[in-house]
């Protein structure tokens, strides 16, 4: 069975969220063609028009190259795209449900889809984030309904996404790349797909249930370190350290990299994938106490700093109830425009529920899902007017906030953004998650 990845190799992208249409415009420049297939019309629709639904540097210009040049197009309709394809890429999202278990019904409803048009010599190659186990006892069961055997008739890879949000580009055609495949033939098809976007390493790992592994490693990793890091600051606020500081200094250590304390964990990826490993730890009955306790001390920090909030309000003699709290930054980190999972949802509704009225502005995030959080939207000269200022995501706008702009003399800072020593020379009671 040879696919050798040459011009004219036909490829479809299942999922055109923030990894799947970057993907799909990438290797549409390369020079293959490509046909991305979403079950949002809407995001066809615009894509078929040269545009990016999504707001990633670079991105609105590739697509309308690569739409332009008849290499990239889109459809709603999954079936189509997997006949009219030799390499068929998973790319959609696996979000977590309310008892925190994975979601994979976007990766089934593809894998049924790519079956119906699957043929003899294709590759299938899977990114979205999933539970270990999931190619072997999903992905492929549901592929096989086309008749054919994996690794006999077809080829399965499994190689994560680790591209940044806001920076999708650059590190999609620099990262190194870990695949893992059902057998060698796999693993090199997908290689030569990835090796036409990217300069970065391909990490070839023994099999399929590892590179699903490692995807959940790395944001494990970040998420329980993160959670370290807000510990670290919840003890040095007790002590009155700054714990900022403190890491800075403990960071010149060869062999210590600290995280950044802030207001909790955001993201559809490090609040979501250490989730799927404490499922598969429990399906092997095997505990997984540390990441579990990570997630709640990071899903814990919103309401930490709704406490610092209140603290910070009654050392000023106000009380939350009859306050104004103005929020500066919704998504969940800086310069992003995604809200999803962000701890300034959990933090707005604290606030409103001990009474404040919260205000929000975000130069990113839409009014109508700054007020589904049930904050008032509003421009940051409004927020900077409330009894208590309180700035949740680093967005770089917010770094060129001076002393005089908080009209009542109170900010809570919960990034490190900021430098408080002109804060306080001004009398502006500055604290923040670290700082006391
Ligand atoms: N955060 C902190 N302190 C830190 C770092 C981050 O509080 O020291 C917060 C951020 O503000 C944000 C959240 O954690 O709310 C997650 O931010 P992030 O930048 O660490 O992660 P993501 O979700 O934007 O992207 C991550 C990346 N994974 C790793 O860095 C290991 C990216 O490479 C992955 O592709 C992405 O998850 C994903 O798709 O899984």
């Amino acid at each position: 069975m040879g696919i050798g990845i040459k011009e004219g190799t036909r490829v479809s992208i299942y999922g055109l969220g923030h990894m799947g249409l970057p993907t799909a415009a990438l290797l549409a420049k390369s020079g293959l063609k490509v046909l991305g297939a979403d079950i949002n019309p809407q995001i066809v629709e615009a894509i078929n028009k040269g545009l990016s639904p999504i707001m990633e540097p670079g991105l609105d210009e590739l697509v309308g190259e690569t739409v332009k040049n008849g290499l990239l197009s889109a459809t709603t309709n999954l079936k189509a795209a997997s006949m009219d394809s030799e390499v068929h890429m998973v790319i959609v999202p696996t979000p977590v449900d309310e008892n925190k278990i994975s979601d994979l019904k976007a990766v089934e409803t593809a894998c049924k889809s790519i079956s119906q048009g699957l043929e003899k010599s294709d590759l299938v190659i899977i990114e979205s984030t999933v539970p270990p186990g999931t190619c072997s006892h999903l992905s492929i069961p549901l592929l096989e309904k086309s008749g054919l055997k994996a690794g006999n008739d077809f080829g399965i890879a499994y190689t994560p996404e680790r591209a940044l949000p806001n920076n999708t580009i650059y590190e999609m055609t620099h990262n190194p790349r870990v695949i893992g495949g059902i057998d060698k033939w796999s693993v090199e098809s997908a290689s030569s797909i990835y090796e036409r976007i990217t300069s970065g390493k391909i990490i070839k790992v023994r099999d399929l249930l590892t590179a699903e592994m490692v995807k959940l490693m790395e944001n494990t990793y970040r998420d329980t370190n993160i959670a370290l890091a807000n510990e670290f600051a919840l003890i040095c606020e007790s002590l009155g350290i700054d714990a900022r500081e403190a890491i800075r200094a403990a960071n010149h250590h060869p062999r210590v990299n600290i995280h950044t304390p802030g207001p909790g964990v955001g993201g559809h990826c490090l609040s979501i994938d250490p989730y799927f490993l404490v499922e598969i730890a429990q399906k092997q009955g095997i505990d997984a106490p540390l990441i579990k306790v990570s997630r709640m001390v990071n899903e814990k920090m919103p309401l930490e700093v709704a406490r610092m909030t209140r603290e910070a309000l009654e050392e000023k003699g106000k009380q939350v109830e009859s306050s104004e709290v103005g929020i500066l930054g919704v998504a969940y980190k800086g310069n992003v425009a995604d809200a999803r999972e962000t701890p300034a949802k959990p933090l707005i509704q604290k606030l409103i529920s001990m009474g404040a009225m919260v205000y929000a502005h975000d130069p990113y995030v839409s009014p109508e899902t700054v007020k589904s959080f049930g904050a008032v939207p509003v421009d940051m000269k409004r927020s900077l007017e409330c009894d208590c200022v309180v700035l949740v995501t680093d967005h770089d706008i917010y770094r060129q906030i001076k002393p005089s702009m908080i009209k009542k003399g109170l900010l809570i800072c919960t990034r490190s953004i900021l430098d408080p020593q002109p804060f306080l020379k001004e009398d502006v009671t500055f604290k923040g998650v670290g700082m006391s």
